[in-house]
């Protein structure tokens, strides 16, 4: 299959790139961290999306190569920043089921962590909730290692999965990201503020920061900040990005 031998060259092909989407205090707007999401620049079809790939990456398990890459990548970024002073930022990568089951994956975030010199604060670690629900048990002891390490953990696409509780508050999580299909359509009915706003309440009881994706228009943001969410990431205030066009676009931010 075509695509399939593709993917296994992609890599040395230097065919992908990542993009960075910040994501934004909801108080102030000043940038809190910044988002790695992975791109295929293909020679034949051009640019294809992630969502599109990653289950043949995982099911290949090409994406064990590839997340390193992305790991290292972003990290070897996130050292510029740092250089350009913005310390109080985290970077984000979002992990696959696959890469949290490797067993490879604690040496392979300490390596990048040394190798561009991050302290580990520096470096969030995103997992949707139905990857950390599969096998919540695995789940709780990789995080739990990856905590000790220093690394901030967060919980993606939130409200999507089949949450245990009980996981969830065992979980050493310190961010909690409301899936965008809630923000989306918030403000047509009732509903999806209440679901919004029972989710800041359960994630601020856990002691997470509750970060709202999918923001596209200002009635969005509007609510979300009156129900007290922490952190703003979407169009409406910043797309993914090259790494080239980042820092431009914050000075216009703060
Ligand atoms: O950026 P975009 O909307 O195209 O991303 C689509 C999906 O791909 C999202 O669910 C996102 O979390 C996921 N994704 C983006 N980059 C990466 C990555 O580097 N690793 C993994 N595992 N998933 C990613
Ligand atoms: O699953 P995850 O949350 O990691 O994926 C984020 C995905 O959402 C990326 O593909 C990113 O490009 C996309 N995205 C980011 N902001 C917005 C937005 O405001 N609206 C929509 N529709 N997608 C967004
Ligand atoms: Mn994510
Ligand atoms: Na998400």
């Amino acid at each position: 299959f075509l695509l399939q031998q593709d993917l296994g060259y992609a890599l040395e092909r230097g065919e992908l790139a990542l993009h960075y989407q910040p994501k934004y205090g909801a108080q102030d707007g000043q940038v809190v961290g910044v988002e790695a999401l992975l791109r295929w620049q293909h020679p034949v079809h051009g640019a294809i999306s992630p969502a599109s790939f990653l289950p043949l990456a995982e099911k290949t398990r090409l994406i064990i190569p590839i997340g390193n890459w992305v790991i290292d990548e972003a990290c070897r970024q996130m050292r510029i920043w740092l250089a350009a002073g913005h310390d109080q930022w985290s970077l984000a990568v979002n992990l696959s089921t696959i890469q949290l089951a490797s067993p490879g994956l604690l040496g392979v975030v300490e390596e990048a962590l040394h190798r561009h010199r991050l302290e580990a604060h520096h470096l969030t670690l995103e997992i949707t909730e139905s990857t950390a629900m599969e096998n919540a048990e695995e789940s709780l002891l990789i995080l739990n290692r990856l905590a000790e390490l220093g690394v901030k953990i967060s919980i993606d696409d939130f409200g999507t999965g089949y949450s245990s509780l009980l996981y969830l508050k065992r979980f050493p999580a310190n961010e909690l990201k409301i899936d965008k299909g809630f923000v989306t359509s918030l403000g047509q009915t009732g509903e999806d503020a209440a679901i919004v706003s029972a989710i800041i309440a359960l994630g601020h009881t856990l002691g997470m920061r509750i970060v709202a994706e999918g923001v596209e228009t200002a009635q969005q943001r509007a609510l979300l900040v009156r129900l007290g969410c922490d952190t703003l990431q979407g169009y409406l205030l910043g797309r993914p990005m090259p790494a080239d066009n980042l820092l431009a676009h914050c000075t216009g931010h703060e």
